[in-house]
């Protein structure tokens, strides 16, 4: 056995192509892990255009996670406070279609909710969709892409008629200006990020900006690092464009072609002087100056973006204000230029093509359009109007849904919210009150399954094949390579299953993934997202490919797909739109009470919640625990030093750290990583302490702010160290 197979990283957005080959290869020592067991190898691919053979430390090392800990068998109780038993699958079936259909019948399908995730390949996504919101009739499904990505799919939609980041990442080598803002791409998107920095490095023209109230690793390598308050992405871009304007770096001519309502943008942005802007955000007026020019000297802009802008209150209105600036300078639709949302998720695209969120349908559609919810009732078969008109529930509206008694089953898959929500008690306190809950994961013991009555082996990366598509829009296909631990499935075989058992056996005749994609891409015929073009045996032969891709063979394989290069949009009129925002700064602001703003983000070699970096020898050493950063003027005020204890306190709840002193937060803000959850150590949870105010537009939570105080803990008083992970999985343990 020497052949490798090709797949995709299924961490992080950037879509790292992979290949793995087995741990034994002739005339070599067998592959092991640190404990010494056998793993299979993994590399990067040459051959994939996107990544062109890098992997980060977490592309490398995933094959150490595939064997520990796994979820193996179909596991049941009764009360959240009883011990598991192991059922089998037909007793797992039999259990759920008898509940959904109790709730369908007593309490309405409105009462089922499923919470899915962009770690589901498209197919998962696909089936899950038909499932819910075409044969149940409920729109119930959302994803965790709801805490991470929506921000910039109701941007894109509401700026340029559909979703779709525009941009690809040749993009990157081409660029004369590089924004970034609101995120951490040296840690977070590592081949992005050294693909630019390569080539930022060789070209001393091109310039780099970083907007972030942190001195990441990634604005350490910028020209410029704009430091602002947590908050005031808005103003700052509103003075931004006030400068460009008093300067003449606008397009004319593209403004009056292409878009609308620029006077309505133009009026907003006066209020913004330099001044002013530079006061509210906390940075100097020459650097705001050097950020304007740097834009509008530039002959191409490109911008990039992740969670500083999404994870906010005013998260479409940042999006929208980032596009407006590309929207006066006429920077997109050409090489080098537009506005590039970064997704966090392997498939958080794919998820988004499927119609993976609760205002969404399949092939970039929307629940409120009587036409797209007739085009897929046609299309599945089913009769007219079986399709609900009204979005379903959002994340935490499933939240607050559990809290009034209005949902009967919750379905959780490849999500852990008992770590990942914001107000981490509310939701605990929410999820216990659950009636019956799903939990569909890989592995055990996660968080989540404290709140589960009934547990499903999900089969993971590397025992499925299906695909995946990246943040610049590749479609690759993800192929299995290893069998299966215990009874594990798929997690479209197990909502296919479901369905036939619920009487829509002709809606779920699939026997293969290859037949649910071979679908999917039929449901994108003449949509933005169009891929009737692709297969898995194309995929498979040809390697990965951009939508969109027709079956006329419009895109030639291998050409970097830019979207509006033809400079028409998606909209009635094919303009684009400027949106006119005020800045309305943070939901919860700083106040005498609780003085600091908190922040909350990710770390290079952890991925979430821990479930597999937290099992991987190699990435559990580079972060072994967790902290808060402070600046030193913040940490001399409370008469902290270094490595002292805090706990750290917001309204709804607290979490205790130890500090690390450093200037590269700014003073009034602290910082912690979101990795930690309950197993991994005693009260570090960053979610016990964040607020559940969302964007009015995209409801996606401000998991990026919230106000916090901060009390030294007194020596002798220190709590317990942190434990490992192995000597609390015993909370969990399954009984046999
Ligand atoms: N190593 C690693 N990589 C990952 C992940 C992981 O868990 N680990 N997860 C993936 C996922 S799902 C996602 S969504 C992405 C997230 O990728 P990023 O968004 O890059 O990561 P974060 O650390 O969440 O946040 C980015 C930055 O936003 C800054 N920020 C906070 N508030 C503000 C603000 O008001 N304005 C601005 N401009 N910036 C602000 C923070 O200081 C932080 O440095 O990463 C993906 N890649
Ligand atoms: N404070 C704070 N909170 C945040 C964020 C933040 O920046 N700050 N970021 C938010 C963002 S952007 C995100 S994306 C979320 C991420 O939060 P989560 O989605 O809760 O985090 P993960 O640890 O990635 O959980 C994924 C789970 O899926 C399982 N899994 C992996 N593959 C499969 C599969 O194929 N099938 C099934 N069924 N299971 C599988 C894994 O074992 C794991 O338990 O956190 C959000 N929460
Ligand atoms: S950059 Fe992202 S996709 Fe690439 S290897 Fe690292 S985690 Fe995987
Ligand atoms: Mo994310």
């Amino acid at each position: 056995m020497t052949d490798s197979t090709k797949t995709l990283c299924p961490y992080c957005g950037v879509g790292c192509g992979l290949e793995v080959l087995p741990p034994a290869q002739p005339g070599k020592p067998i592959n092991r892990d640190s404990a010494g067991t056998p793993i299979w190898q993994v590399r990067g691919d040459r051959a994939h255009p996107s990544s062109q053979g890098m992997v980060c430390v977490k592309g490398a090392t995933i094959a150490e996670s595939l064997n520990k800990d796994r979820l193996l068998y179909p596991m049941l109780r009764d009360t959240l406070t009883q011990p598991f038993r192991r059922i089998t699958w037909e007793e797992a079936f039999d259990c759920i279609v008898q509940r959904m259909q109790t709730v369908r019948y007593t309490q309405g399908p409105e009462a089922i909710c499923m919470y899915g995730s962009g770690q589901f390949q498209t197919e998962d996504y696909y089936t899950a969709q038909k499932l819910l919101k075409g044969c149940l009739g409920t729109n119930n499904f959302d994803a965790n892409s709801r805490l991470c990505m929506s921000s910039a799919v109701s941007g894109y939609i509401q700026s340029f008629g559909a979703d779709g980041p525009p941009c690809c990442y040749d993009d990157l080598e081409l660029a004369d200006c590089a924004f970034l803002i609101g995120t951490n791409t040296a840690e977070c998107h590592p081949i992005i990020f050294n693909r630019l920095r390569k080539y930022h490095k060789q070209n001393r023209h091109v310039k780099m900006i970083v907007v972030d109230p942190r001195e990441t690793a990634t604005a350490q390598a910028a020209d410029l690092h704009l430091a602002i308050r947590p908050g005031t992405d808005i103003d700052l871009m509103n003075g931004m464009a006030h400068l460009l304007m008093r300067w003449g770096h606008f397009d004319v001519s593209f403004i009056d072609e292409c878009t609308a309502n620029f006077p309505a943008f133009a009026q907003v942005m006066q209020d913004y002087t330099p001044e002013m802007t530079a006061q509210r955000c906390g940075i100097a007026v020459e650097d705001l100056e050097t950020a304007a020019r740097y834009w509008g000297e530039s002959e191409r802009v490109l911008s990039l973006w992740s969670m500083g802008v999404n994870q906010s209150s005013e998260g479409t209105a940042k999006v929208r204000t980032l596009i407006n600036l590309h929207l006066m300078t006429g920077q997109i639709g050409k090489p080098g230029a537009g506005p590039f949302s970064l997704t966090g998720q392997p498939n958080a695209m794919g998820g988004r093509e499927a119609g993976g969120l609760a205002h969404l349908l399949p092939g970039y559609r929307v629940v409120q359009n009587p036409q797209h919810r007739a085009e897929l009732e046609q299309f599945w078969g089913l009769k007219p109007g079986q399709i609900s008109p009204h979005p379903g529930r959002t994340a935490w509206e499933m939240i607050t849904g559990l809290e009034q008694g209005d949902v009967g089953v919750l379905w959780i898959a490849a999500t852990n919210p008992a770590v990942s929500m914001p107000d981490l008690e509310r939701t605990k306190a929410a999820l216990k009150r659950s009636p019956f809950t799903i939990y569909q994961d890989a592995y055990f013991p996660t968080e989540t399954a404290e709140y589960a009555h009934l547990l499903l082996p999900a089969a993971q990366w590397g025992e499925k094949t299906g695909v995946m598509t990246n943040s610049e829009r590749r479609v690759t296909l993800c192929q299995a390579f290893r069998d299966r631990p215990g009874e594990a499935k798929a997690d479209w075989e197990i909502f296919a299953e479901v369905g036939r058992r619920l009487g829509f056996a002709q809606q779920f005749a699939f026997t293969t993934s290859a037949e649910v994609y071979a679908e999917f891409a039929q449901v994108t015929r003449d949509r933005p997202c169009e891929m009737t073009g692709l297969s898995h045996e194309r995929l498979r032969v040809k390697g990965p490919a951009q939508w969109p891709c027709r079956d006329s063979g419009q895109v030639k394989p291998g050409e970097p797909a830019r979207l509006y290069q033809e400079l028409r949009f998606h909209t009635p009129d094919g303009r684009a739109r400027f949106g006119a925002y005020h800045s309305r700064g943070l939901a919860e602001r700083p106040d005498p009470e609780y003085p600091l703003v908190l922040t909350t983000g990710r770390l290079y070699g952890h991925w979430h919640t821990q479930t597999r970096t937290g099992r991987i020898e190699k990435t559990r050493q580079m972060h072994p625990n967790p902290f808060l950063e402070i600046h030193p003027r913040d940490a001399s005020e409370l008469g902290l030093q270094d490595k002292d204890w805090v706990e750290v306190r917001s309204r709804r709840g607290l979490a205790r750290f130890p500090v690390t002193v450093t200037k590269a937060i700014a003073p009034g803000t602290v910082f912690v990583p979101m990795h930690w959850g309950f197993l991994w150590a005693d009260q570090a949870e960053a979610n016990a302490l964040t607020h559940p105010e969302c964007c009015p537009d995209s409801k996606q939570p401000e998991l990026k702010a919230c106000a916090v105080q901060l009390v030294p803990i007194k020596a002798g008083m220190s709590p317990q160290e942190n434990l490992h992970p192995a000597a609390r999985s015993s909370i969990l343990a399954p009984s046999s």
